[in-house]
């Protein structure tokens, strides 16, 4: 199984959507992201066994990280990309690295890439694109993600969802998802 750790935006889903049919508008060849597959991805462990996804879902689960706000700030190209760029804030930084390091010091072999947090709306894109944002979004959770194609398509399966620790009563490890 192909598998990432990423983010979902539910709460400002419809603000990424509404950018995403303006560049439809100017670049009805693209390949657009479906709106079920919008993501940020933190970490990229590629093709993993049965056994290795059971132990990213243990590492993530021992991870803790608290809640943050995130910002998306720009659209932008990316090779052949557009892409929504998101605020390297020090929260969506600092919890990157943990996923990372603990991804790591378990043995797994990560991209060396620096981390360019963004959000892909698509691909095959040949309009240009530059435009500044202010929508934020309060980062509740990540997931473990599988990427699979099937006739529909790419489809992004959650596999495991780590909630973070509520800001106010740091409540998020009694709340864990699956
Ligand atoms: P992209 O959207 O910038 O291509 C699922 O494929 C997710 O993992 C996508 O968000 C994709 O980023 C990312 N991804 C795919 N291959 C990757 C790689 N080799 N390194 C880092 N991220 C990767």
């Amino acid at each position: 199984m192909r598998i990432f750790i990423g983010i979902k935006f539910p709460d400002c889903l419809e603000a990424i959507l509404k950018i995403q049919e303006e560049l439809r508008g100017l670049d009805p060849k693209a390949n657009y992201t479906k709106k079920d597959n919008i993501h940020l991805t933190l970490a990229f462990l590629g093709e993993l066994n049965d056994w290795q996804v059971a132990r990213a879902k243990q590492i993530l689960k021992g991870i803790e990280h608290p809640e943050f706000s995130a910002k998306i700030v720009r659209a932008s190209k990316l090779r052949d990309m557009a892409v929504l760029e998101v605020a390297p804030e020090p929260l969506l930084l600092s919890l990157q690295s943990k996923v990372e390091e603990c991804l790591r010091s378990a043995g797994f072999a990560l991209d060396r890439r620096r981390f360019y947090p963004h959000i892909t709306l698509s691909r095959k894109t040949k309009a240009q694109v530059s435009e500044s944002f202010s929508i934020k979004s309060t980062v509740q959770e990540i997931v473990l993600f599988s990427s699979e194609r099937n006739e529909k398509g790419l489809i992004y399966r959650p596999l495991y969802i780590k909630k973070l620790e509520a800001k106010n009563n740091r409540r998020g490890k009694e709340n864990e998802g699956f």
